[in-house]
């Protein structure tokens, strides 16, 4: 953010102060904004009360993912499309548990807002962290009835961009286009409150991300990058790295803007159709928006994931992100072959 603002400034504060490339944020965007973290504070007490108020496990039905959904997925992108409705600026909804984007009001209106309102789900029962991951594009038509290709915009078209962890802290990740700012949910005020501006990731890491278990199945140039990492000192890169695989993309990324390295869930052959496990609509557009913002770079091996032109709204993608200078090195594998 170009213009600092005091640490502790609460988000319905800073989302008025912020002069994102100079230009106050339009008030529609200010109060959609304002609406969707509020309903993630909801979501974070929820979230809290787990077993206590029954919502754990499965419920027993699935998403357009063809995924079993727990009951916190469903009850989360309740609350998120419930938190939104009164938002005159917010045309539409497309979200990771719905087939069709759905219209608000009348369909009409300046933003529309694509989010994955749980995700991690598999953690949830076993109490590791877990996120809300959002992403906010301005409608190509504001006046013309909801479409599905309204929607089907490259991520560097995103005017917003952020998730809600809930974790130890639940932590609120954003950028409105001009870097990326953190706030942590205070208990006494139930207000998110600004701790950082401006997060900046380390170009060169020692700890990659990855579902090890899937190695037999990748493509030679992300075997090849993982293998030399595995090497160690002794190895090519010359250096030891560690691994984490928290099976949450968004505690994962949130570690890497926290303090490097390189998140992947690359292609692999198990469904060898399918370019990649993760979303690009409503999970690696807004994540790779957050990893540039903050010096990083976001890749589906060959190509930075902002610029893929979108041709379905749940269509799924290859990601590599994090460390600029290991997410070049891969990007130079894949060109290698
Ligand atoms: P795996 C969670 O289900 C998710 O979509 C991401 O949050 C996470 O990075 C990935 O899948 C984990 O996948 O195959 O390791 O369980």
């Amino acid at each position: 953010m170009a213009n600092p603002i005091q640490l502790k400034t609460p988000f319905r504060n800073y989302v008025e102060q912020a002069k994102p490339q100079g230009a106050a944020v339009p008030e529609g965007l200010q109060s959609l904004l304002i609406a969707l973290v509020g309903t993630c504070r909801t979501l974070s007490d929820e979230v809290a009360q787990g077993a206590l108020i029954g919502i754990l496990g499965s419920a027993g039905t699935g998403n357009v993912q063809g995924e079993v959904q727990q009951k916190l997925d469903v009850i989360a992108n309740d609350l998120l499309i419930e938190g939104v409705q009164g938002c005159a600026a917010l045309a539409g909804i497309a979200s990771e548990e719905i087939e069709e984007p759905l219209p608000v009001g009348k369909g009409v209106g300046d933003y529309l807002l694509l989010f994955d309102p749980l995700d991690g789900s598999s953690n949830i029962d076993v109490n590791v962290s877990i996120g809300t991951i959002f992403s906010i594009l301005q409608k190509p038509n504001p006046n013309t009835p909801l479409t599905t290709s309204d929607f089907l915009q490259e991520g560097r078209k995103q005017v917003a961009a952020g998730y809600v962890v809930y974790g130890p802290q639940t932590t609120l990740a954003i950028t409105l286009g001009d870097g990326v700012d953190l706030f942590t949910l205070d208990a006494v005020s139930g207000e998110f409150l600004l701790i950082k501006q401006g997060i900046a990731i380390s170009a060169s890491t020692k700890e990659f991300a990855i579902n090890m278990s899937n190695m037999r199945h990748w493509a030679a140039p992300v075997k090849r990058y993982v293998e030399e990492c595995l090497a160690g000192v002794s190895g090519p890169r010359q250096k030891d790295f560690n691994m984490r695989w928290i099976a949450s993309m968004v505690a994962d990324v949130h570690r890497v803007l926290s303090r490097g390295g390189i998140f992947m869930y690359p292609w692999d052959q198990r469904e060898p159709g399918k370019p990649g496990k993760l979303r690009l609509m409503y999970e690696a557009n807004p994540m790779s928006l957050l990893v540039e913002q903050a010096g990083g770079q976001s890749i589906n091996g060959v190509d930075a994931i902002l610029d893929l032109k979108p041709h379905g709204l749940h269509e799924r993608v290859s990601v590599m992100l994090g460390s600029a200078e290991e997410v070049s090195l891969l990007r130079a594998y894949h060109a290698q072959g």
